[in-house]
């Protein structure tokens, strides 16, 4: 399982790509399955403060970064606090923003558009959540001399690697949710980020509290989300 066959290619190592392979019956089977998996979660707002295994954080930040990236540069950097000082400065930062986006920069329909959601300026869960995970960007790199070296794509990988990080965080059984405050330049500053770092998504992890209840949300139906071209 774990010899490599290494080979080059036009002056570069490659390995021979392995993966299972299932039958259609199974895969039908275990695609279904997952979606039902995958359909059970929800973004969940009321935490506990119940601690997690360091290592269950470090296993699902890994995870992310498997996610494809322009030109492999996995332009992100992952923070993660559990300093309870650390996440009462960003408590306190985000709700200042967030105080000022719902009280004066959101439009009344983006308000109307939330007010299912039950969401406000308050965010008690940045206090609570054992693990806050802020996810930045990195716009470039330095290489060695210390100039600039752009990223590639760079919104679109670490978008994707967000949802994978937040797939991984399902499969822990734990809960997230996608926290944007706005502006979100605090955290760069809170945390001492490098300049070629920007605030991509804030996100806390644990376990959720007693008795949560989230929105009773329908998710859009096959028809209304696909087109197959046959
Ligand atoms: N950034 C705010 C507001 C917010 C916006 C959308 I669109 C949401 O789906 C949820 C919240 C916040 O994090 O509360």
């Amino acid at each position: 399982m774990d010899t490599k066959e290494i080979t080059t290619i036009d002056g570069y190592p490659y390995i021979k790509y392995a993966h299972v392979h299932y039958e259609p019956e199974q895969m039908i089977s275990k695609s279904a399955q997952f979606h039902d998996w995958m359909d059970t979660r929800r973004s969940v707002r009321e935490f506990s403060d119940k601690s997690v295994p360091r290592e269950v954080i470090e296993n699902i930040i890994m995870s992310a970064s498997t996610a494809p990236s322009g030109a492999h540069k996995q332009p992100w950097t992952f923070c993660v606090v559990s300093n309870a000082e650390m996440k009462t400065k960003i408590r306190k930062a985000a709700e200042k923003e967030e105080y000022e986006s719902y009280n004066s920069r959101m439009s009344d329909t983006w308000l109307k558009d939330l007010e299912p959601l039950g969401t406000d300026w308050n965010k008690p869960f940045l206090e609570t959540a054992p693990y806050l995970i802020i996810m930045f960007k990195k716009a470039f790199d330095f290489g060695e001399k210390g100039e600039k070296r752009n990223n590639y794509y760079v919104n679109e990988s670490i978008g994707i690697a967000a949802g994978m990080l937040i797939t991984a965080i399902h499969d822990a059984g734990l809960v997230t949710l996608t926290h944007t405050p706005s502006p979100m330049n605090f955290l760069a500053k809170l945390l001492d980020r490098p300049t070629n770092e920007r605030p991509f998504l804030l996100l806390p992890v644990g376990y959720e509290a007693n008795e949560v209840f989230v929105p009773d949300l329908e998710r859009k139906s096959l028809e209304e989300i696909a087109v197959f071209y046959d």
